[in-house]
């Protein structure tokens, strides 16, 4: 059933996410605070190699950060190919908060981030600089269709082939106990990326799109094909015209297929997204997306996304 407070987040990481955000809706808080709040444990658990600390490197062995938020007014800030700063959602809403901006990227992000306070870190980790370091070896980019469920299976953890780079990100979204949606989306991109690189998680109506009076959309995957057709602002344009969660999440879904049938095949993409009722619901381009849902019914509730193939 339909209900709020709730918080849902992309991939069986997000399980731990939505757990600390729900710290704070299950005690009257802020969606915007729930959030940010969630998505810092994934930013910060070195083992998952997709988002924050432990993300692996682009091309050139840097570790480039990508990230948004959007509250229930139409606020929103992002910072694209940022480095050195373990939360970068956190800069993100500072950027909302304390800039009259939205966006700000690579070096500029990193002096605002060390004007307000926050550390210079080494993000590359031992076990994400050995896998770049195989990876150099042949540097072949291919996607692999949900490594990211694949690089964080902590009982069976299996390291990243050589020859392959990852795709993921964690997307979340809330409604407080007042009504209100938040969203957060933070990634390290597609390893092994071009330097300089940006995907959709930190571009508003890409990556993450919320509407307080329809509710909210967030993307993982391939983030050119989320781009070029603005991904979450569709869903949530969908979700205003009456389509319920799940069949906007696959509308989105089928445009990127129509557009790009052949690309579409090797490639995964998922959207998740959750109405104003705090009805939820998520639709991928392959089988394997999973996502997290925790309200005051169940607290550690994971979904198999539907898919088109
Ligand atoms: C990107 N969309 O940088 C992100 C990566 C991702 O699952 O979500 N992968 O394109």
């Amino acid at each position: 059933a339909a209900s709020f407070p709730i918080v849902i987040s992309t991939w069986d990481f997000g399980i731990a996410a939505n757990a600390d955000a729900w710290k704070v809706l299950s005690k009257g808080g802020k969606a915007l605070d729930a959030v940010e709040q969630g998505v810092w444990v994934p930013e910060a658990d070195e083992n998952n190699q997709s988002v924050g600390y432990g993300g692996l490197p682009d091309r050139d062995g840097k570790v480039t950060l990508d990230a948004c938020i959007m509250d229930e007014n139409g606020n929103c800030g992002a910072v694209l190919a940022l480095e050195h700063i373990k939360h970068p959602i956190s800069v993100a809403r500072k950027v909302m908060e304390k800039t009259p901006h939205v966006m700000l990227a690579g070096d500029g992000a990193l002096q605002f981030a060390l004007e307000q306070g926050f550390k210079k870190e080494n993000l590359l980790t031992p076990s994400s600089e050995a896998a770049w370091k195989e990876w150099l070896k042949t540097a072949k980019y291919e996607p692999v269709i949900n490594i990211e469920n694949k690089l964080y299976d902590k009982a069976a953890p299996q390291k990243l082939p050589g020859n392959q780079y990852n795709h993921d990100t964690i997307g979340m979204l809330a409604i407080d106990a007042k009504g209100n949606i938040s969203g957060a989306c933070t990634t390290s991109g597609m390893a092994y990326k071009l330097h300089g690189r940006i995907g959709d998680s930190p571009i508003i109506g890409a990556g993450l799109y919320v509407d307080n009076e329809v509710g909210g959309a967030t993307s993982t995957g391939v983030g050119e094909e989320v781009v070029r057709n603005v991904g979450s602002f569709l869903v949530v344009e969908l979700m205003r015209q009456g389509y319920a969660p799940e069949a906007a999440c696959k509308e989105a879904v089928m445009r990127i297929i129509k557009k790009k049938p052949e690309t579409a095949k090797n490639i995964q993409v998922g959207f998740l997204a959750i109405n104003k009722k705090g009805e939820y619901g998520a639709y991928a381009i392959q089988q394997g997306f999973s996502y997290a849902v925790c309200n005051a019914e169940k607290q550690d509730l994971l979904i198999k996304g539907k898919s088109y193939y």
